[in-house]
């Protein structure tokens, strides 16, 4: 257990492994959505894949991307997200995004929510996001 700990220290020390940063969700009252977005960084040499995201706050949440079709803007459900090797995706307003649906409390300005985010090699992430 020990060495597996230095090890992912040492992983993390050369920035040779998947990072989520800047991560934030805005404002919602319980029942309604909110969406959630932050950054991957993928400094591997092979793709990973973001596929699913839990949380205590709602048993519901989706990869989500903005689209437009007849000068309308909508948004839909996507299975994953790919990012590429020694590159990064942003998700932010009017792009990709998190859904986070049927929230099971309110959320307010300063909160903050733990997503547990499950990649195809990275395994799983745990972040926490600041609302505002
Ligand atoms: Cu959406």
């Amino acid at each position: 257990m020990i060495t597996l700990f230095a090890f992912l220290i040492l992983f993390y020390s050369q920035g040779n492994i998947l990072q989520v940063k800047n991560q934030w969700l805005r404002p919602g009252a319980k029942g309604m959505g909110t969406a959630l977005y932050f950054e991957v960084e993928n400094p591997t040499d092979k793709p990973d894949t973001l596929y699913k995201i839990t949380s205590d706050i709602s048993s519901m949440i989706q990869l989500h991307e903005t689209y437009a079709k007849d000068e309308l803007m909508g948004m839909r459900e996507v299975g994953e997200f790919v990012i590429e090797p020694e590159s990064s995706l942003e998700l932010k307003p009017g792009g990709y995004h998190i859904m986070v649906m049927k929230l099971k409390r309110d959320i307010k300005k300063s909160d903050e929510i733990e997503f547990k985010l499950h990649f195809k090699n990275a395994g799983s992430i745990i972040i926490r996001a600041k609302v505002k």
